[in-house]
């Protein structure tokens, strides 16, 4: 491991990126410095912020005077970077281009289609005040379950992760975005069995740095819950 300052990561455990990151780094006891950048606030738009991140959007990563965002970018430097267990991002470069295919895959399909849902349920209503638009909802929740299908039908194929037979950065990628329409109360994955059990894999693999991520997530959920 590298001598010096720690990793330091600025995140808002809100967002779907940064708790991904926060997951690779807790349950491989990568020692790190959480910086927390409230998004609520517009901590991502002050100065200091900015000259870091000149895009305003989290996570960041900082090792010594290095400086890297992107969820993806960020995932497989620390695991290149600290020798992270292999399976994280294989070397060999056929299992590594699956993860790469994956997470290529991710930012056009599994991230939009799921953050769409999220917004329009939760983040509209919020910031509106007004009620939640269901047709927009429903056209939403069609398009992600083409993605879903395709999360089945080709990622998990014969096999218990996305991207091969060990958890790789892509299943974190993927789990971190299908969870977050759970602020609302919508479980995406209710009716897909077939994803669950891959959920469930994941979360047994990284152990309790799961539920610590998502503690925000679950707190918004329940308090949306306690509303209706
Ligand atoms: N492609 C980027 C996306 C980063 C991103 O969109 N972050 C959002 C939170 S999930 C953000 O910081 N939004 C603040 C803003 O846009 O003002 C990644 O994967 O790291």
């Amino acid at each position: 491991m590298a001598t010096g300052r720690l990793v330091e990561v600025y995140l808002d455990l809100l967002s779907q990126p940064c708790r991904a990151v926060q997951i690779l780094l807790s349950c491989n006891r990568l020692p790190h410095t959480v910086r927390t950048v409230a998004l609520r606030k517009g901590e991502n738009q002050t100065p200091e912020f900015t000259k870091l991140n000149p895009m305003q959007k989290v996570p960041v990563m900082v090792d010594n005077s290095f400086v890297l965002t992107e969820s993806d970018a960020i995932l497989k430097y620390l695991v290149t970077k600290y020798n992270l267990p292999e399976h994280w991002y294989p070397r060999q470069p056929e299992r590594r281009a699956r993860v790469d295919e994956y997470t290529a895959w991710h930012h056009t399909h599994t991230r939009p289609h799921t953050a769409k849902v999220f917004i329009l349920e939760v983040l509209v209503p919020r910031l509106s005040g007004s009620a939640v638009d269901q047709d927009k909802v429903g056209r939403a929740l069609s398009e992600l379950g083409g993605t879903l299908d395709r999360l089945e039908s080709m990622f998990l194929r014969r096999q218990p992760f996305l991207c091969g037979d060990d958890i790789t950065v892509a299943d974190l990628l993927a789990v971190c975005e299908l969870m977050q329409p759970l602020a609302g109360g919508r479980d995406v994955l209710q009716d897909r069995p077939q994803l669950q059990r891959w959920k469930s894999r994941v979360q047994s693999a990284v152990g309790e740095s799961f539920d610590h991520a998502h503690s925000v997530l679950y707190a918004i959920r329940d308090r949306n819950k306690a509303k209706l």
